[in-house]
C-alpha cells in the first residue's frame, strides 16, 4: 500500500494498535523507494520527506508511529546515490520491522514468567503486546481467566475478546465501568502502551488511568507491556505528549443528542508512573523511572536530533 493509503487507514483506524501503525506506516515507506520509477536522488528524498509528512500527521498520540518512521529513514539525507538511498531504507525497514516482531515475542515470554497459574488478568482495550503475554501463559499451560473492557468508543474489547477465545482462553467481557466492581476478583492487571514519556508516564487508551487508580486502592499489580519504541524521545526535550481528540459521532449518533450538547471524545490518557508496578520491555522488566535510561540508551541522542521536530 502507497503512503497515502497508509496514512488514510491509520487517520480512519482500519489500521490501529501503536505497533500496527508503526509497522504499517514503515511499510509504506520500503514501498514508496521499491516503486520509485525516477532517476533523481533528490526527487526520491523529497518524496520520502513527504511520505514521512503525510504519515506522522495521520494521528498525533502514539510515538511509535514517529519512531517507526524514524528508524526506517534513519541517514537517508547522506545517501549520495539513488541505489544507496533504495537499500538503506529498505534495510532500516526490514531492521525495524524484524525488531519490532521479536520484541512483541520477547515481551510475551519474560511478561508470561510474571502470570502465576490460577491468575485472573484484566485487560483494557486491545494491546498486542499485552495479548502476547497472555497467550504466552496460557499456551504455557497456566490456567488463567481473562477480563476485558468494552473500551468505548470504539469498543476494541470486542477484538480482544474474540482473540482469546479463538485461542482457548477463558474471558470475560465487562462494561468500562465494571472496572472497579470486578478489581477484587483480579490479580493482575496487563495493558498497553501507545507512549512513555521520559518521567515513565504512560500514554495509552482513554480509561487506563482509572484502571491504574483503581488497582492502586486494590492493592493489584498494574504492569504496561510495551517495546522500546513505545519510549518518547521528544518527552526528554520537553515536548507535550498531544492527546488526540476525535470526533462526537464516535459517541453519539446523528439525532441522538439535542443540538446544544456538546461531546468530549479524548482517545487516551496519562497514568502517573507511581501507579505502575513495572514496565515489560525487551530489554527487560524495568521500574516507570528506567524510562530516561531508555530513552538515551535505546534511541540515542544522535537519532534525536537528526530532525527538526524532536
Ligand atoms: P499495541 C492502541 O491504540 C491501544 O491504546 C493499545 O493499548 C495501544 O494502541 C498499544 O497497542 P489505538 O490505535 O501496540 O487503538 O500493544 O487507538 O498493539
Amino acid at each position: 500500500m502507497g503512503v497515502e493509503n497508509v496514512a488514510e487507514d491509520i487517520r480512519s483506524m482500519k489500521i490501529r494498535g501503536a505497533g500496527r501503525i508503526a509497522r504499517q506506516a514503515a511499510e509504506a515507506l520500503m514501498n514508496l523507494v521499491d516503486g520509485y520509477e525516477g532517476d533523481s536522488l533528490d526527487d526520491l528524498k523529497n518524496e520520502l520527506e513527504k511520505g514521512r509528512e503525510i504519515l506522522l500527521s495521520s494521528r498525533p498520540t502514539a510515538v511509535s508511529l514517529w519512531n517507526g518512521v524514524q528508524a526506517v529513514l534513519k541517514g537517508y539525507r547522506k545517501a549520495s546515490n539513488l541505489d544507496d538511498l533504495k537499500d538503506l531504507v529498505k534495510e532500516n525497514g526490514e531492521r525495524f520491522m524484524e525488531r519490532s516482531n521479536r520484541a512483541t515475542e520477547v515481551i510475551g515470554e519474560m511478561g508470561a514468567r510474571r502470570v502465576n497459574d490460577g491468575d485472573r488478568i484484566l485487560t483494557h482495550c486491545n494491546s498486542s503486546v499485552a495479548l502476547s503475554v497472555i497467550k504466552t501463559a496460557f499456551r504455557e499451560g497456566k490456567d488463567i481467566e481473562v477480563f476485558v473492557t468494552e473500551s468505548r468508543p470504539w469498543r476494541q474489547g470486542l477484538i480482544t475478546v474474540r482473540e482469546l477465545a479463538e485461542e482457548g482462553v477463558p474471558v470475560t467481557l465487562i462494561v468500562d465501568s465494571a472496572v472497579r466492581w470486578i478489581m477484587k476478583d483480579i490479580d493482575l492487571v496487563l495493558v498497553g502502551a501507545d507512549t512513555i514519556t521520559s518521567n515513565g508516564a504512560v500514554i495509552n487508551k482513554i480509561g487506563t488511568s482509572q484502571i491504574a487508580l483503581v488497582a492502586h486502592e486494590a492493592r493489584v499489580p498494574f504492569v504496561v507491556c510495551a517495546e522500546t519504541y513505545k519510549f518518547s524521545p521528544m518527552t526528554l526535550t520537553g515536548k507535550p505528549v498531544e492527546i488526540e481528540e476525535r470526533g462526537s459521532e464516535e459517541v453519539a449518533g446523528p439525532g441522538e443528542l439535542p443540538n446544544t450538547v456538546k461531546v468530549l471524545n479524548p482517545v487516551f490518557d496519562a497514568t502517573p508512573p507511581e501507579y505502575i508496578d513495572y514496565i515489560v520491555t525487551e530489554i527487560g522488566l524495568i521500574p516507570p523511572s528506567a524510562s530516561y535510561e531508555v530513552i538515551v540508551r535505546m534511541l540515542g541522542q544522535e537519532f534525536l536530533f537528526e530532525y527538526e521536530d524532536w
